[in-house]
């Protein structure tokens, strides 16, 4: 079957709209966004500020599109890149119709979670509490977490839910579609995120420099693609991954190459996986000193606003 065309798909009471999903780092945004999805468009870790940049998924079905954008927690941070992911992170508000506000049902104190709640609930959208990983409490324990957030902040409704192993997700689609207008598709009906090959191959590069990598350095990292190259077979390209300091880069790179080799390794695993094809791909590591808290360096890679 033909896909229907933007004209056909735009009449008859389609409904679509944007929704941000906010919250402190590491409450399992970024999982959220790939398991509505279906698909990994974004990268997730165990450790905080994974997420730099706005990062959109969309979602579409037979009468009705919902673009979703993950961001960076919101956290208090003097570094000047911290401070540019949450002022990414807030302006992304201002553009949505739905807010999902996401918190770690693990946690045993909200009181964090709610001070980030607190510079985000007077923005005038409909905020929808998202109580993600309840997998890790038991049952008995959502309740007074319903109960304490009742006291916070009205919120349009509270969704307990699992990203990790996606239970409760048709739920957060049900209570969005009630706040969503008649609307045109934004995007073609195939699309799901709009990053580029590059943006996403950077990123997966980047999750396995957070997974393998020791405390600063998966910080300090910036990756660029070049010569990107494909074909019905291959995907071919260098990736040069940027670090802060010539210690990191030493860091990076290991004994014989074999730190750099085991990055390598894993992303080429994984993007063989999302682009069902073979991968190519040639690293080097330079140093790019102090680009974290250098601003003219952050504009330039479109990290600041
Ligand atoms: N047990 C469990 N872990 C989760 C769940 N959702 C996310 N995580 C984990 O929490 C960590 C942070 O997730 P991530 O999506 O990167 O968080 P973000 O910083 O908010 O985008 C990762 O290790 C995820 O695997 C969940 O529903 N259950
Ligand atoms: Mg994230």
């Amino acid at each position: 079957m033909d896909p229907p065309s933007q004209s056909s798909i735009s009449q008859n009471n389609y409904r679509s709209g944007f929704v941000a999903i906010v919250g402190p780092p590491n409450v399992g945004k970024s999982t959220l966004i790939n398991s509505i999805l279906g698909h990994k468009i974004a990268i997730t870790t165990p450790k905080p500020q994974t997420t730099r940049k706005l990062i959109r998924g969309i979602l579409t079905g037979e009468r009705f599109q919902i673009v979703f954008v993950d961001t960076p927690g919101i956290h208090h941070s003097k570094k000047m890149l911290n401070q540019m992911m949450v002022k990414i992170a807030m302006e992304a508000i201002n553009d949505v119709d739905v807010v999902l506000f996401v918190i770690d049902a693990s946690r045993r104190d909200r009181g964090h979670e709610f001070a980030i709640l607190d510079m985000v609930k007077d923005c005038g959208k409909p905020i929808i509490l998202i109580i993600n990983k309840i997998d890790t409490i038991a049952k008995e324990n959502i309740l007074p977490i319903i109960e304490e957030a009742n006291n916070i902040h009205h919120f349009e409704t509270i969704i307990p839910v699992s990203a990790f192993y996606g239970d409760g997700i048709e739920i957060i689609i049900d209570e969005i579609m009630k706040h969503l207008e008649e609307g045109p598709a934004y995007y073609d009906t195939y699309t799901i995120t709009d990053q580029g090959k590059e943006e996403l191959i950077s990123e997966i590069i980047r999750e396995k420099i957070f997974l393998l990598a020791e405390q600063e350095i998966p910080y300090s990292t910036l990756i660029e693609i070049n010569e990107l190259k494909e074909d019905d077979e291959k995907i071919s390209l260098h990736a040069i991954i940027n670090v802060e300091k010539s210690s990191q880069k030493g860091i990076l790179i290991g004994k014989d190459g074999r730190f750099i080799t085991k990055v390598k390794r894993m992303a080429i695993h994984d993007l063989k996986n999302i682009y069902n094809k073979k991968i190519e791909m040639h690293i080097w590591v330079k140093v790019m000193r102090d680009w974290t808290s250098d601003e003219r360096k952050l504009k330039e890679i479109g990290l600041w606003l």
